[in-house]
């Protein structure tokens, strides 16, 4: 029902689909909720459609809506990440007081957060980032939810956004994720890592119909037992619907008249530059990226078709033994993708001093939102035994995990590369685990390079100090 007199808990602003079902997910939990949306045929439609799920407040004028809402005032903004999102602040912060609270809940890019954040505060307004996961479904049903910025206003505003989040085993997927842009820096490293889950998943569909030639039932069949065990999770399950899924027009698998160029919105993107400038190796997460835009690349393609493939292309004869040394080399590379991904948020941490708890996030991330799986227990359990873990990797779980896929994961890139099927995730993983374990590696040679051409000067591995050799000279070694 809607009550023009009714005072409201929260205020949702831009009510297309994911503030549309925030503002219900509010309401049903009980909260009184005022709407606003530019145009206000959304409101109308919003109210039409679902007025009866609990009480809203049907407001017009940003006047009307902030005057609509218990103070401290506590305003959702769910509006179009960018210019939008910086009209939408202003005109809010032009009507509301010191204390009250503005909730960015869009897909900001967190320097974006940071610099606004430091705009309201300015003004003596609360400015919240919060990173929201979880599609439309999520948000009506439980989304995750990473809100950053101060915490004080997390004292009035978490026990709502917690109520609305998903819960996994009665803890909500919502906690106060940092200062600023803590919170939508993290759930840009979230959806990097939903870009390298994705990949993978796909290497590893690529390498089920290829190089076993499984149709894309069979390969369902593959993924929904996958789904049973450690590989659990949402991206997998849906994998295997998607799979099933018959096209009505042809009788193909849908996914067989799909146009293969895969699309991007930017944050797999921004997650790999802020990886460049915070120097953290996201190998994973960047051959995703590019995977896409190779894919999207269709004249080049085109032209591309034919190209000489080799003659090595000797199939795997045990289809079994191959899909089960499929099954680990996705998992290997998976823990991977997340020991990286994890890296970046403690560089961040470090670098905006925020203070970042690798194990709430793990633990937020169990439920409501894309990357959810049965994994991120393993990696909650892993930061609470070590909290200073150098790398996911070296936890005892994955430790041991990787060490019994080694040898699936080599046969099936070895394979792969022998087949000429693409793997870049697969292989840029087991190069990185290489890497990560080598004991010595060719940056020697690079830093003598560095030292040949620009006298960049090299550390040396039995004395303290920079030293630099006289290249052009007589080639003796100084101390630099
Ligand atoms: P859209 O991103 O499509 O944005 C549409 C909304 O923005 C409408 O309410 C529209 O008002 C409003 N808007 C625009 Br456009 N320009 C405006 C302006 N200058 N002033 C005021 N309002 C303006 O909506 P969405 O897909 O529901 O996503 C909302 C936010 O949530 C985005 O930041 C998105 O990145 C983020 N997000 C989306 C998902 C997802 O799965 N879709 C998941 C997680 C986060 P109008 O009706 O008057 O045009």
């Amino acid at each position: 029902m809607t009550s023009s007199s009714a005072i409201a808990q929260i205020g949702v602003t831009g009510l297309a689909v994911m503030g549309s079902n925030i503002a219900r997910n509010f309401a049903r939990h009980g909260y009184t909720v005022a709407l606003h949306n530019r145009s206000v045929a959304k409101t109308d439609a919003l109210l039409d459609a679902h007025g009866d799920e609990g009480e809203f407040v049907r407001t017009e004028t940003i006047e009307e809506f902030v005057g609509a809402l218990e103070k401290p005032r506590r305003v959702l903004i769910m509006v179009k990440a960018g210019e939008a999102t910086d009209a939408v602040i202003e005109e809010l912060a032009a009507v509301m007081e010191p204390g009250d609270i503005i909730i960015d809940g869009g897909n900001a890019l967190y320097t974006d957060t940071i610099r606004r954040e430091a705009a309201m505060k300015a003004r003596g307004l609360n400015f919240v980032g919060a990173g929201i996961s979880g599609g439309e479904e999520g948000a009506l049903n439980g989304p995750a939810i990473m809100p950053g910025g101060p915490t004080e206003s997390y004292e009035s505003l978490g026990p709502l956004l917690e109520s609305i989040s998903a819960k996994v085993d009665g803890v909500p997927c919502c906690t106060h994720i940092g200062p600023d842009g803590s919170g939508h820096f993290v759930k840009m490293v979230h959806n990097g890592i939903e870009y390298a889950d994705m990949q993978l998943i796909g290497e590893a569909y690529h390498l089920l119909r290829d190089a076993l030639g499984f149709d894309a039932a069979r390969v369902a069949g593959v993924f929904t037992e996958w789904n049973s065990g450690d590989l659990e999770s949402y991206l997998v399950e849906i994998t295997a619907q998607v799979l099933q899924q018959v096209d009505a027009t042809t009788g193909k698998p849908l996914v067989d008249v799909i146009v293969d160029a895969a699309e991007q919105k930017g944050t797999g993107r921004w997650t790999v530059k802020s990886a460049l400038d915070l120097g953290v190796p996201v190998t994973g997460i960047a051959e995703a990226v590019f995977a896409r835009a190779l894919s999207g690349s269709r004249d080049q393609r085109k032209a591309a078709q034919g190209l000489a493939s080799g003659t090595l292309a000797e199939k795997p004869t045990d289809a079994a033994q191959f899909t089960e040394d499929i099954r680990r080399a996705l998992y290997a590379s998976k823990i991977v993708a997340y020991a990286q991904g994890f890296d970046q948020i403690a560089a961040g941490s470090a670098e905006y001093d925020w203070n970042l708890r690798p194990g709430d996030l793990a633990t937020i991330w169990r439920g409501g939102c894309i990357i959810r799986a049965r994994f991120l227990n393993r990696i909650k359990d892993a930061y609470e035994e070590n909290p200073e873990l150098p790398s996911l990797i070296l936890a005892p779980y994955f430790r041991e995990a990787i060490e019994q896929a080694v040898d699936s994961w080599r046969r099936v890139v070895s394979t792969a590369v022998q087949l000429g099927i693409p793997v870049p995730a697969f292989a840029s993983s087991l190069s990185y685990y290489d890497a990560l374990r080598a004991e010595r590696l060719p940056a020697a040679l690079t830093q003598a390079q560095r030292d040949f051409f620009g006298a960049h000067t090299y550390e040396r591995v039995d004395a303290d100090g920079k030293y630099h050799t006289l290249w052009s000279g007589d080639r003796r070694e100084i101390s630099a």
